[in-house]
C-alpha cells in the first residue's frame, strides 16, 4: 500500500479522499489555490502545497505544478477526484512516466472513452448496445441528412464527439431543425473541447438516465455495484441521484451489470468507473463511460456497504478487489441531493457568497459530504456545490421521509441554496411515482413558487420613523413551563442583539433553526429597478432591447461562467430603461445588467 498520496482536487471530494486515506493509514498531501488558503481540505490534509492563483488553469488544472508538488512531497500516488484533471489522459501519462501511481484507469482507457465516437465504435465492437446512430463523425449537414434518411430517422440527437455530460448536445425533432442543431453542437464542441466533430444518435423521447458503477483491479477482475438513477437533472447537471433505480429489477440489474462490466473490460479498465446509459421501455443503451469516481458514488456505497474510494486506492496499489461479484448485494435505498449555491426560482442562477451560520443534519441514516463550514466562501470561480446530502433507509418511501427530515434540519445561512428546491421535489407526486420530474424542473411557474423573498428592512433603516408593528415569537418559561408566545407591536429587540447573547427575551427565530417556509424568505438580495448580475462571467447573448417591455421571468441575457450558460431573467415586469451590456463584455458579480422601470411609470 502507498505511504503518501497527493489529492489533486478541492472541496468535498478532496475531504472524502483524505478520510479514505486516514482509514487506510496513508499520509495525505493537499494542493490549493490562493483562493483556497483557508479551505477545509487544506487543513484536513497532513501537508499542503500552494499551486498558484485562483483560476483553475493556474492551479487545479495545471499539470506541471501538480506533478511538481507530487515530486516535492514524495507522494507515491495521486488521486484526481472528479472534474479538473480526473479524465485528462496526458496527466495520467505524465504521472506514470515519473513513477507516480494515478488512482484511476490507464491513460489508454481515458483516451478511448474520451472520444465519444471512438467509444461508441469500441462498444459496438464489444457487443455492448449503443443508442442507434453513427459511430463515425458526421462531417457536413449533407452527410447528416443522408445518414438520417438512410438509417437513423427523426427525431435525432446531434452530439459533439469531444463532449460528454450533455455538453454539445442538441436535438432536432425534424429536418427543418437539423441545421441549427448540427451547427449548435459543432460550435459548442469547438468552444469547449477544441473539436467541432459531431455524431448523430436517434433521440429517445422519454428515457431514464441509469448508470452502473464498475470496479476493476489490475488482475483482470471486473465487477459491478448495481445502478444509480440520475434522471433528475437540469441542463445536464444532475441534482438528485438514487440507488437502486426505481425502474430496475433484479433481472434487468443483472443484464445491465453484464453490459457494464463488458464495456469496462473492453478498454482494460482499472479502478472505479461508471457506465452511463439510457433506459427506455426495458431497452438499455450505452451512452458514455466516466473514467473516474463520480459525485454520486455515495448512494452506491450506502446500499452496497463498499467503500468505493478506498477500493479504488487499493487497486491502484496493485491489490486485488476485496470483494467479488457474489459478495455484492443491494440493501435498502439511498438518495443524494446536491446542495448547490443556486437559486432555483431564478433559472438556477449561481448564488455564490459567504456561508453564515452553518449546521449539518445528523442522526440515523444521514451522511453529509461537504468541504465547507461557517464562514467558508463559495467562490464563483469554482463549482457551486456546498455539500452532498445522502440518506439511507430500508426502502424508497422511508428514505424520502428521512431526506425531508434532513433537509429541514440543514441550516445554511448567508446564501441561497437548493434546499427548498429539493424539499419541493421530494414532496411531489411525480417523485413519489418514481417519475423523472422533467415537467416540474422545466416549469417556470412551479419553480417561481420557490422564490426567496426579499429580506425585511432592518429596524435601523427606519430609525426616525414610528416603528411599524411586527410579529415576533418569544420563548417564555412560566413557573418552569415553556411557552412560545407571539408578541405583536413595535420591534422590542433586534435579532442580531439576541445572537450576541443580549437580553433574556431572545426571539425564537434567532436561536432555533427556522422552519422551511421562513428559511426560503431569508437571504434575498437586490430589489428596486436594477437587475444585477449574480455572477462574474461573459455576456453570450442579450435577449432584449432598450425600451422593450418585459414580463417578470422573461429572458434578459445569457452569461457564461465556469463553462455554464446562465439565463438571467427579469426580476420584475416593466420597461427596459437601461441596458449597459453587450455581447462579449465581461461582467462582475453585482454589476448592473439592466434597469427595469415599472410599467405605467410607477416606482
Ligand atoms: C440523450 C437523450 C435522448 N436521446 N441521448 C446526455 C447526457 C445526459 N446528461 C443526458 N443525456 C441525454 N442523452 C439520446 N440519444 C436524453 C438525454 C437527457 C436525459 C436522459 C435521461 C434523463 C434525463 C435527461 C435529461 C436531459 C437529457
Amino acid at each position: 500500500m502507498f505511504s503518501k498520496l497527493l489529492i489533486a482536487n478541492r472541496g468535498e471530494i478532496a475531504v472524502r479522499i483524505v478520510r479514505a486515506c486516514e482509514e487506510l493509514g496513508i499520509a495525505t498531501v493537499a494542493v490549493y489555490s490562493e483562493l483556497d488558503r483557508d479551505a477545509i481540505h487544506v487543513k484536513r490534509a497532513d501537508e499542503a502545497f500552494l499551486l498558484g492563483p485562483g483560476p483553475a488553469a493556474e492551479s487545479y488544472l495545471n499539470i506541471d505544478k501538480i506533478s511538481e508538488a507530487a515530486e516535492r512531497s514524495g507522494a507515491e500516488a495521486v488521486h484526481p477526484g472528479y472534474g479538473f484533471l480526473a479524465e485528462n489522459a496526458a496527466f495520467a501519462a505524465t504521472l506514470e512516466e515519473r513513477g507516480i501511481a494515478f488512482v484511476g484507469p490507464p491513460a489508454s482507457a481515458i483516451e478511448a472513452m474520451g472520444s465519444k465516437t471512438r467509444a461508441r465504435e469500441l462498444m459496438a465492437g464489444a457487443g455492448v448496445p449503443i443508442v442507434p446512430g453513427t459511430t463515425e463523425p458526421v462531417n457536413t449537414i449533407k452527410d447528416a441528412r443522408a445518414v438520417i434518411a438512410d438509417t437513423v430517422g427523426y427525431p435525432v440527437a446531434v452530439k459533439a464527439a469531444g463532449g460528454g455530460g450533455g455538453k454539445g448536445f442538441r436535438v432536432a425533432l425534424d429536418a427543418d431543425a437539423l441545421e441549427e442543431a448540427f451547427e449548435g453542437a459543432s460550435r459548442e464542441g469547438e468552444k469547449f473541447f477544441s473539436d467541432p466533430t459531431v455524431y448523430i444518435e436517434r433521440y429517445l423521447s422519454d428515457p431514464r438516465h441509469i448508470e452502473v458503477q464498475v470496479m476493476a483491479d489490475k488482475h483482470g477482475r471486473v465487477i459491478h455495484l448495481g445502478e444509480r438513477d440520475c434522471s433528475i437533472q437540469r441542463r445536464h447537471q444532475k441534482l438528485i441521484e438514487e440507488s437502486p433505480a426505481p425502474a430496475v429489477d433484479e433481472q434487468l440489474r443483472a443484464r445491465i451489470g453484464k453490459i457494464a462490466t463488458e464495456a469496462a473490460a473492453a478498454v482494460a479498465y482499472t479502478g472505479a468507473g461508471t457506465i452511463e446509459g439510457l433506459l427506455q421501455d426495458d431497452e438499455y443503451f450505452f451512452l458514455e463511460m466516466n473514467t473516474r469516481v463520480q459525485v454520486e458514488h455515495p448512494v452506491t456505497e450506502l446500499v452496497t456497504g463498499i467503500d468505493i474510494v478506498k477500493e479504488g486506492i487499493r487497486v491502484a496499489a496493485g491489490e486485488p478487489l476485496s470483494v467479488s461479484q457474489g459478495d455484492v448485494a443491494l440493501r435498502g435505498h439511498a438518495i443524494e441531493c446536491r446542495i448547490n449555491a443556486e437559486d432555483a426560482s431564478k433559472n438556477f442562477a449561481p448564488a455564490p457568497g459567504t456561508i453564515g451560520a452553518y449546521r449539518e443534519p445528523a442522526g440515523p441514516g444521514i451522511r453529509v459530504d461537504s468541504g465547507v463550514g461557517a464562514g467558508s466562501e463559495i467562490s464563483p470561480m469554482y463549482d457551486p456545490m456546498v455539500a452532498k446530502l445522502i440518506v439511507w433507509d430500508v426502502d424508497r418511501e422511508q428514505a424520502t421521509a428521512r431526506m425531508l427530515r434532513a433537509l429541514r434540519e440543514y441550516e445554511i445561512e448567508g446564501l441561497k441554496t437548493l434546499l427548498p428546491f429539493h424539499e419541493a421535489i421530494l414532496r411531489s407526486q411525480q417523485w413519489a411515482g418514481g417519475e423523472t420530474c422533467r415537467d416540474l424542473i422545466s416549469d417556470r411557474a412551479w419553480l417561481n413558487q420557490l422564490a426567496f423573498e426579499q429580506p425585511a428592512e432592518p429596524a435601523a433603516a427606519q430609525s426616525e420613523e414610528t416603528p411599524a408593528a411586527v410579529e415576533q415569537l418569544y420563548t417564555v418559561e412560566v413557573s418552569g413551563k415553556r411557552f412560545e408566545v407571539k408578541v405583536i407591536g413595535p420591534p422590542a429587540l433586534r435579532a442580531d442583539a439576541a445572537i450576541n447573547g443580549a437580553g433574556p427575551l431572545a426571539p425564537v427565530g434567532a436561536r432555533k433553526p427556522p422552519r422551511r417556509s421562513e428559511r426560503a424568505r431569508s437571504g434575498g438580495g437586490g430589489g428596486g429597478d436594477t437587475l444585477s448580475s449574480p455572477i462574474q462571467g461573459t455576456v453570450l447573448k442579450v435577449a432584449v432591447e432598450p425600451g422593450a417591455t418585459v414580463q417578470e421571468g422573461a429572458l434578459v441575457c445569457v452569461i457564461e461562467a465556469m463553462k455554464m450558460e446562465n439565463e438571467i431573467t427579469a426580476h420584475k415586469a416593466g420597461t427596459i430603461a437601461e441596458l449597459p451590456i453587450a455581447v462579449g463584455a465581461s461582467v462582475a458579480s453585482g454589476d448592473t445588467l439592466a434597469v427595469i422601470n415599472s410599467a405605467g411609470g410607477g416606482a
